[in-house]
C-alpha cells in the first residue's frame, strides 16, 4: 500500500519535473537584465521579444490614450515614461500587471508608487491598443539608498537618494537631517489608526487576524475595542510624555503606534523602557516593575527604533512637543527612557524583512514617511 502510494507520488514529481524543464525555454539573456531598456527604446521595439524596461511610474491607463494620475480604478495596469512629469500617453509604455504582483505594484493598493522608478521584466507586445509591456515575470523598485554602510541589508523600497541630505553626518547635524528627510508627512485621523495596524500588523499566517505587539498573540482584527480581551490601539511613546493625546500627528503616527492587548497595554501604561522587573500576565517574556516596562527579545529593536523616530520626526513645529530620548525613567513631558538600553535593544534586535516591510508600508500607503533607524540602524549610534 505505502509503495504503491510512494511510486504514484514519484511519478507525479518526475512529470512535474519534466514540465518544468520543458517549461524553461531559452535561457534568458543576462545582457538584457542586466542594461534596462529605457522606455523611449521599448516603445520602439514592439516586436514581441522580452526585456527589463526601466521608468517612472506617471499613472494608470483606464484607455488606449487615457491613463489618470489618480483615483486608481484597480491593481491591473500601471503606465511607465522615462521623466516623471510626463503626461503625454504617446511617451508612455503600458505594463500589464499579472496578479502576482498587484498587491505590490497595483496603485490602487499602492498610490504612493506614483513617481516611483521601477524595472519590469516582460513581452514586449501591445496593451490596451497602446506600446505596451505583458505578461511580466520581475518587478523591481529601483535604487536603494546609497552605498553607505554595505554591512546592512538596505530595504529595495528606500527611494533613490531619499537619505542623500543625511550622507555624512553625524550627532545633531544628522539627526536635522533626516528631521528634514521625514518631516511634512500625510497623517490618519486617530479612527483611520484602526484600519491601517490592520494591515501594517496583520498576522502574515493569518489575514484575519493582527498580531498583538508585545505580547506577540495572533488575535483577530474584528476583536478590536475597549474590552477585556480586545486588542487596541498602542502608543509605544506614552500620549503622556509628549502631551499629544490622539491628536492627528504623534498621536496616530503608525511608525509608534501597534496593536495591543487592553491588559497588558494598560499594565505598561506610561511607563518608560527598561530591563527588568517581574513576568507580565499574559505577555510571555515581558517584564515590569514600578516604573518600567521590557517586551519579548524579538520586538525590543522594533521599539527602540520606533521611539527613535519619534524623537527625530517631532522637533517642536507643527504645534507640538520636541519629543526626546533620555536615560531616565521619567513621567514627564516631553521625554522617555532609557535611551542607552534602547540603543542596545536595536543592537541586540537588528531589522527584520517584516520589520522592514512594515517600513514600507507606512510610507507608501499611509503617511509618505520612512523610519531611518530600520532602514540605517547604524544612524542611532551616530545620534545617540
Ligand atoms: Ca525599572
Ligand atoms: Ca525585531
Ligand atoms: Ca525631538
Amino acid at each position: 500500500m505505502l509503495g504503491l502510494r510512494r511510486r504514484a507520488l514519484h511519478a507525479v514529481l518526475l512529470s512535474l519535473l519534466a514540465t518544468s524543464l520543458l517549461l524553461v525555454g531559452p535561457r534568458p539573456d543576462p545582457a538584457a537584465a542586466a542594461t534596462p531598456l529605457a522606455v523611449a527604446q521599448a516603445i520602439a521595439t514592439q516586436n514581441g521579444s522580452g526585456a527589463t524596461v526601466r521608468g517612472y511610474v506617471v499613472g494608470q491607463p483606464t484607455a488606449s490614450s487615457t491613463v489618470v494620475r489618480s483615483g486608481f480604478p484597480s491593481d491591473y495596469a500601471l503606465a511607465l515614461a522615462d521623466s516623471p512629469g510626463t503626461t503625454a500617453t504617446g511617451s508612455m509604455i503600458y505594463v500589464q500587471i499579472p496578479s502576482a504582483f498587484r498587491s505590490s505594484y497595483g496603485l490602487k493598493t499602492n498610490p504612493g508608487l506614483l513617481g516611483r522608478q521601477i524595472d519590469v521584466t516582460g513581452t514586449l507586445a501591445a496593451y490596451f491598443s497602446h506600446p505596451g509591456l505583458t505578461g511580466g515575470t520581475a518587478f523591481a523598485l529601483v535604487g536603494g539608498g546609497g552605498g553607505t554602510d554595505p554591512g546592512t541589508p538596505t530595504d529595495p523600497g528606500v527611494p533613490a537618494g531619499y537619505y542623500d541630505a543625511a550622507a555624512g553626518k553625524t550627532g545633531a547635524a544628522l539627526a536635522t537631517a533626516l528631521h528634514g528627510i521625514i518631516d511634512g508627512n500625510r497623517t490618519l485621523t486617530y479612527a483611520q489608526v484602526w484600519d491601517a495596524l490592520e494591515v501594517t500588523d496583520q498576522d502574515p499566517a493569518n489575514s484575519s487576524n493582527v498580531i498583538e505587539f508585545y505580547s506577540g498573540r495572533s488575535v483577530p482584527k474584528s476583536s478590536n475595542g475597549g474590552s477585556t480581551g480586545n486588542w487596541n490601539r498602542e502608543h509605544t511613546w506614552p500620549q503622556s510624555h509628549g502631551g499629544f493625546g490622539t491628536a492627528a500627528g504623534p498621536g496616530t503616527d503608525l511608525h509608534h503606534l501597534r496593536p495591543e492587548d487592553v491588559t497588558v497595554n494598560s499594565t505598561r501604561g506610561n511607563k518608560d523602557f527598561d530591563n527588568g522587573g517581574s513576568a507580565v500576565a499574559q505577555c510571555p517574556d515581558c517584564f515590569t516593575d514600578a516604573d518600567s516596562f521590557e517586551p519579548r527579545d524579538s520586538v525590543k529593536g522594533d521599539v527602540a527604533r520606533g521611539l527613535m523616530y519619534m524623537a527625530v520626526r517631532y522637533e517642536g513645529g507643527d504645534g507640538f512637543a520636541d519629543l526626546e530620548l533620555n536615560d531616565s525613567t521619567n513621567g514627564t513631558t516631553p521625554y522617555l527612557g532609557k535611551i542607552s538600553v534602547l540603543l542596545a535593544w536595536s543592537a541586540a534586535d537588528p531589522p527584520t524583512a517584516a520589520e522592514r516591510a512594515r517600513n514600507d508600508l507606512v510610507y507608501t500607503r499611509y503617511q509618505g514617511n520612512r523610519n531611518p533607524f530600520v532602514d540605517h540602524p547604524e544612524y542611532a549610534d551616530a545620534i545617540w
